[in-house]
């Protein structure tokens, strides 16, 4: 239902008594805190934006993402967990619930993988209006080496319960989002959770996770969005009933304006970003390129199939690219095609289609929240008759 109070609510400040833990129809918890706006950049979108950084462009050049620079997104504070300390507790409506150490879970049988993680509010920025939030580019994507063991195999210790519909996963992480405080925590589907790769990893790239990367233990769900892989993960709880958590039920929506409840955001749309070819200005970080052959570069990925394709459009004319080798079924794939630069301004843009037959659409799809866009990257790029040091920009 929509209401007055949907236009001029703020998500920091508490609503009412009533209104703190049970949302009802005419106090819907909004995951983000104000309305989209064609504004300038706001100083908490900037706080967020230097908190949770991009992988820069130029990074899709490496087939893994050094963890560094691999993308970050923590909604609230980096929680300090003692992983001596530290159990995984699997309970809810399976048969034996059971408890694991880190060393429990070292000693098991571990299964590495290359991995393709998105977040969900890539490319929000480039919504007209934007949705006030963290705000992405295109940057919010990366790929490392994660290690661990598959989710099925715990769970096969531990029994599930013939009616348990869903495993909710819960951080260690809290906080305030929509005016109520919680826990980070996302479910799955049973079927979801416990077929395909899902994997409990303590390793990204052959190091032990990062605090920031969810140390010591996180869920890695291929394919997905990377809001179901949960961080800091210690609870997993088989539940009879979908999960209606905060961030369940209210954030990861595709919704057309604040009341809509709106389609969950699950699996990643298809995508192919470009590595900035040349060399780039510093301040409108332009790319400048020296006329002549040039090879572009970037890789492509989908959460509903393999990369099948890959075009770049240039000032509007269409090439096909060359893809590397595919690698495992959850990594982005490589790309690339020789560029004739001619001297002068173009727009070069890229567009992959995946096996199941999804293509990049040219122009965004707008939604509230400003989830899934996977509308083509366009690149404004400038061609000089030759750049070495010295050369002047015209
Ligand atoms: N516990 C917890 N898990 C979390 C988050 C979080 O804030 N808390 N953010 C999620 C989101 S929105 C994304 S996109 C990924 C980002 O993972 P990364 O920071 O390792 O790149 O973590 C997910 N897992
Ligand atoms: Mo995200």
């Amino acid at each position: 239902m929509r209401t007055e109070e949907a236009h001029h609510q703020s998500m920091t400040t508490t609503a009412g008594p009533a209104h703190a833990a049970e949302p009802t129809a005419s106090s819907t918890p909004r995951p983000h805190a104000a309305e989209p706006t064609t504004g300038e950049f706001g100083r908490e979108e900037v706080l967020l934006a230097s908190r949770n950084h991009a992988m820069p462009l130029e990074l899709l050049r490496w087939e893994r993402t050094p963890a560094g620079m691999h993308f970050l997104v923590m909604h609230w504070d980096v929680p300090m967990v003692d992983p001596v300390a530290w159990r995984l507790k699997i309970g809810g409506a399976v048969v034996e619930p059971a408890e694991f150490s880190l060393a429990d879970l070292r000693a098991r049988d571990r299964m590495s993988m290359g991995v393709t993680l998105e977040c969900a509010g890539n490319g929000r920025s480039l919504l007209q209006p934007r949705p006030v939030s963290q705000p992405w580019v295109h940057g919010g994507v990366s790929t490392a080496e994660w290690t661990g063991i598959p989710l099925v195999a715990l769970m096969d210790e531990t029994g599930l319960r013939p009616d348990a519909v869903e495993l909710v996963f819960s951080g260690a992480d809290r906080g305030f989002q929509g005016g109520v405080a919680h826990a980070y925590e996302r479910s799955l589907p049973v079927r979801a959770a416990v077929s395909g790769d899902v994997l409990l990893a303590y390793e990204m790239n052959g190091q032990p996770l990062l605090p920031q990367h969810g140390f010591p233990l996180r869920l890695v769900v291929p394919g997905w969005y990377g809001m179901a892989s949960v961080k800091w993960l210690d609870r997993i709880d088989a539940v009879t009933q979908a999960f209606e958590g905060f961030q369940q039920r209210f954030a990861y929506r595709l919704q057309q304006d604040a009341d809509d409840p709106g389609e969950p955001v699950t699996r990643i749309r298809v995508r192919s970003l470009m590595a900035p070819p040349g060399i780039p200005d510093f301040f409108s970080r332009r790319p400048i390129v020296p006329a002549g052959a040039t090879k572009l570069r970037g890789r492509a990925w989908s959460g509903y199939g393999l990369i099948k394709s890959v075009q770049v459009g240039i000032d509007g004319r269409w090439l096909p690219a060359q893809l590397d080798e595919q690698d495992g079924r959850h990594a982005w794939r490589g790309w690339s095609c020789v560029w004739q630069a001619e001297e002068g301004d173009h727009e070069l843009i890229c567009r992959a289609e995946d096996d199941a037959g999804n293509i990049q659409p040219l122009e965004p799809e707008w939604n509230y929240q400003g989830m899934a866009n996977n509308a083509v990257q366009r690149l404004q790029v400038t061609v000089l008759p030759s750049v070495s040091d010295g050369t002047a920009l015209p």
